[in-house]
């Protein structure tokens, strides 16, 4: 099939040649059809059968370009197999917090998928104060689930290396590579600063050696630490939730690369709530306290769950598969000296991986809605100092933390939880 970029108007004749569309619609000639896509790179389509609303799917394109930018920055649609490759993996490991893909196709570098019309994206309804209890065990079990399976505590080395080849991402790793690990840190054309932003501001974060230093390291691990398969851009615009259920969407970042970089992308997305909550819970005429105070539990529960499933994936596959390598009296010792140290490994990364998200959402190009549409721009400054105080010195002293708990006490003597 030869790729044509798709528009609600050829939508519903593209549906009508894939046979299993017949199982979800019973009208094919009777299709509505609206472009959702408010992400950066990509664009969405809800179709809906008119007589039956709820025969409903998503179609989700990828463009030969950046959507942010426009047609004038290409980018090739191989984007998508990336992330028809990482559902797979994720639906075989972590099928409840999938979406179900009904149809996928390389030609035309588009899912056809379930449309999850009783949820909503987490970064909206978090900007509107929405408390989600169920979060922390949901996206600690899809991380834990998803990338245990794909480290070489688990895999065999070949396996391994087979499959890191199948997802070397060379386009969207760079993208990361330049607006998340190096564009903010320097004056760079691609940087977006408001009116309110100062010379000093743009320096705290440009030209201090200490901090180059430290996210110049986090990018050689970015680069070089092909730990595992990760989603590779878990920020809370990449899940849909609701009280009851979460979905992780939108996987075509995926490549394999440091673990910290998936946890630290949720954690760091939750600071920068947290940070903003300050300014928006007022706006709601709430207090601040009790959402704030939800999304620091949010992010200890995350880190503490992910750590602990982790783990217990880790020592049942040694059950499953005993390795002649911890059979000696102390073995037990060993292999839990293992796990406790790789767990810090992962935490040191977490901390600096979520610091580098939240600095590249304050001057980067891409932002985050939660901080970038607070209307007062000295509003939205304090905030911003804020975020960047905090990112600062986790990054920088991303070894000395021995908790998620001094973490969070970090985030609340920058911004007092009252
Ligand atoms: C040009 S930067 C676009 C951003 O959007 C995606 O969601 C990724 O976070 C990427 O960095
Ligand atoms: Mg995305």
């Amino acid at each position: 099939m030869e790729y044509r970029q798709l528009s609600p108007e050829t939508v519903p004749g593209f549906l009508k040649d894939i046979p299993s569309m017949q199982k979800i619609f019973s009208d094919l000639d009777d299709l509505e059809v609206e472009e959702v896509g408010d992400g950066n790179l990509n664009f969405v389509y809800k179709v809906r059968q008119r007589k039956n609303p709820e025969q409903t799917v998503v179609i989700k394109q990828a463009v030969p370009f950046l959507r942010i930018v426009g047609e004038s920055w290409p980018l090739s649609r191989t984007r998508m197999n990336f992330e028809i490759q990482a559902l797979e993996h994720h639906t075989k490991y972590c099928p409840q917090h999938v979406p179900q893909i009904y149809y996928s196709s390389t030609d035309m570098s588009l899912v056809v998928m379930q449309n999850l019309n009783r949820h909503a994206v987490l970064r909206g309804e978090m900007i509107l104060g929405k408390i989600f209890p169920k979060l922390a065990e949901h996206i600690s079990s899809f991380l834990a689930n998803t990338i245990f399976p794909t480290t070489d505590w688990c895999l065999t080395g070949g396996k391994k290396k087979a499959m890191v080849g199948r997802f070397i991402n060379p386009e969207l790793c760079k993208i990361t590579e330049d607006f998340v690990l190096t564009n903010p840190y320097e004056d760079h054309e691609t940087n977006v600063y408001h009116d309110e932003v100062t010379q000093a501001d743009k320096d705290y974060l440009q030209q201090d050696s200490q901090l180059k230093v430290a996210v110049a390291e986090m990018k050689y691990t970015f680069m070089n630490h092909s730990e595992a398969l990760l989603h590779g851009d878990l920020h809370i615009g990449s899940i849909m939730a609701n009280e009851e259920e979460t979905y992780v969407i939108d996987p075509e970042f995926a490549f394999f690369g440091p673990i910290g970089f998936d946890v630290g992308a949720f954690i760091g997305n939750l600071f920068l709530a947290y940070y903003a909550h300050e300014i928006r819970q007022p706006m709601l005429g709430r207090e601040p306290f009790e959402y704030r105070n939800w999304i620091l539990r949010t992010a200890e529960e995350t880190w503490n769950k992910f750590q602990s499933k982790f783990e217990a994936n880790w020592v049942a596959h040694e059950q499953n598969f005993p390795h002649s390598y911890w059979s000696y009296p102390e073995g037990r010792i060993g292999f839990a000296l293992q796990r406790q140290r790789f767990l810090c490994h992962i935490f040191e990364d977490t901390i600096g991986f979520a610091a580098c998200k939240m600095m590249r959402r304050i001057y980067g190009l891409a932002k985050v809605a939660d901080i970038a549409e607070i209307p007062d721009l000295k509003a939205r400054l304090d905030v911003e100092r804020n975020v960047m105080r905090m990112a600062k010195g986790m990054v920088k002293q991303r070894s000395a933390f021995r908790s998620i708990e001094e973490l969070t006490a970090l985030a609340q003597e920058i911004s007092p939880l009252r």
